[in-house]
């Protein structure tokens, strides 16, 4: 069945319909005004939108689903649009409605006994983790687009970032949970419990769904005590393996204190301070590559900088480092923070670029990182990979910037090619091709090799069961059916 985008009189009917809902404010409409919603952050993905919608509230969101869902219209939940694989971009037929949450932004209450926070789906990580640090709690979740990623989309995707191995993912940090379901039903789990095995564990399969089951629309998450003593440190290594064996030390000495373990490829780290103004190496020279590490304790009588100091110095005296700087201040800190963040930025500007969000056992990181470079380098003399990522707990973006000179659309063309190349070595090595970016609409056409037979099929029943008509965030994730699949 081929479906049309509504006539104008039925675009209208349906424009009037959701201004009596939301009233003027949330309704944006017109090609100018919804543009900046119909591109994604990497500008891979172009649509159209019949409206941006801006629910104010459950009560209003629920009420909109339900009108939609009588009218047949598409619905494609948006955060901070910080998706890399084109999660949270309209299609180009112009009959899809964005849904945004930004003006759900309370935070709801922190509850400083059960340790946990209640927060609506609009507030951004940042506001999160800066609202949980005031009241002297830590919210260990991470990552590099915190500034913009909204909550509703940081647990939408299970998002990871830099602290996953010692907190986990935004999966294991959510208690309770409110959503609405695609029918317009409202899901009322928001509860903060920590034993809790009353059937299904539902809002574990909204979490990661990438909005193709339902809208999430506040959260009871998790907090942590705020560590009294942080030291972060930048190390320079030969090669990965070099960093396996770091990680290894820092395990074996105090696996309790570590809480990042970052790896840079040397070609990621010359784009950074290449191409990022206002940085710099804190290091005597460049290396192959580096590791940013961070070790944390909430314990008042540690002496971290003493235990940092000789647990590098010892790497350093058995040749697994070749150079290391520890922090001074929290401005060196967050210096060194910021070589790492940068990386996708400074990857942007070198060039077009393919992603591989890719995970593999923490052991085999070192062996594919070698082969895939191999790879790569042999399927397009002179492509630039530049890995980088989350190596404490084996998620490394194994990203490939194009060869000087080349015209971008014309690397933009092998991608494909590209990605299987990355996917089928960490298909060996025991992985997974999409580890914390989330399918989106970048990769469902690899779902079936992946997570084929049983697991898809139960996938597409469940997918059905709570959107038969196939509204909420249609061709994400899931790929169409053909036979056998
Ligand atoms: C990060 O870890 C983000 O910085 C972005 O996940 C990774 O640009 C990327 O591929
Ligand atoms: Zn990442």
């Amino acid at each position: 069945m081929t479906v049309s985008p509504p006539t104008a009189p039925a675009r209208q009917d349906l424009i009037a319909g959701f201004t009596d809902m939301l009233g003027p404010v949330g309704v944006i409409t017109g090609e100018t005004d919804t543009a900046s919603y119909c591109t994604d952050w990497r500008n891979l993905y172009h649509g159209r939108a019949l409206a941006v919608l801006r629910p104010a509230s459950t009560e209003e969101l629920s009420r909109l689903v339900r009108f939609c869902n009588e009218h047949d219209v598409p619905m494609v939940p948006q955060g901070g649009n910080t998706s890399m694989v084109g999660g949270a971009t309209p299609d180009g037929s112009g009959r899809e409605v964005v849904i945004c949450l930004s003006r759900m932004n309370r935070i709801r209450n922190i509850d400083p006994h059960d340790l946990t926070m209640e927060i609506e789906a609009g507030v951004t990580l940042k506001a999160a983790q800066d609202a949980a640090r005031d009241a002297g709690f830590m919210l260990p979740l991470s990552i590099s687009s915190e500034g913009s990623a909204q909550i509703g989309g940081v647990l939408a995707t299970n998002a990871g970032g830099n602290n996953t191995l010692r907190y986990g993912n935004a999966r294991e940090l959510v208690l309770g949970l409110e959503a609405v379901m695609p029918d317009g039903g409202v899901f009322h789990g928001l509860r903060r419990l920590r034993k809790d095995n009353t059937g299904y564990a539902l809002r574990q399969l909204l979490i990661g769904s990438e909005g193709t089951l339902g809208f999430i629309t506040t959260a009871i998450v998790q907090l942590h005590p705020q560590p009294r003593a942080i030291e972060a440190a930048l190390c320079a290594v030969d090669d990965a393996q070099a960093a396996l064996k770091l990680l290894g030390l820092l395990r074996a000495r105090d696996p309790a204190l570590l809480q990042a373990f970052e790896f840079m490829s040397g070609t990621g780290m010359d784009m950074v301070i290449d191409l990022i103004p206002g940085v710099s190496l804190p290091l005597g020279e460049r290396a192959p590559a580096y590791v940013l590490l961070e070790l944390a304790t909430p314990r008042p009588d540690a002496d971290l900088r003493e235990y940092a100091e000789d647990v590098l110095g010892d790497a350093l005296e058995e040749g697994i480092i070749t150079d290391a700087v520890i922090a001074e201040s929290e401005g060196q800190r967050a210096g060194l923070w910021k070589l790492r963040e940068e990386h996708a930025e400074a990857q942007r500007r070198a060039g077009a670029s393919v992603k591989n969000d890719v995970s593999v056992p923490v052991t085999h990181v070192p062996e594919l990182i070698a082969r895939a470079t191999a790879a790569c380098e042999k399927l397009i003399p002179g492509i630039r990979p530049a890995p980088f990522g989350h190596m404490g707990d084996g998620n490394i973006h194994f990203n490939l910037v194009q060869p000087e000179g080349m015209a971008p659309d014309a690397f933009l063309a092998r991608s494909h090619d590209i990605m299987d190349t990355v996917a089928a070595i960490v298909k060996d090595l025991d992985g997974s091709f999409s580890a914390e970016h989330g399918v989106g609409q970048l990769k469902p056409y690899m779902m079936p090799s992946w997570r084929g037979g049983a697991e898809l099929a139960a996938m597409r029943h469940i997918k059905a069961a709570l959107d038969p008509k196939n509204l909420m965030n249609p061709g994400k994730v899931l790929p169409p059916v053909t036979p056998g699949t």
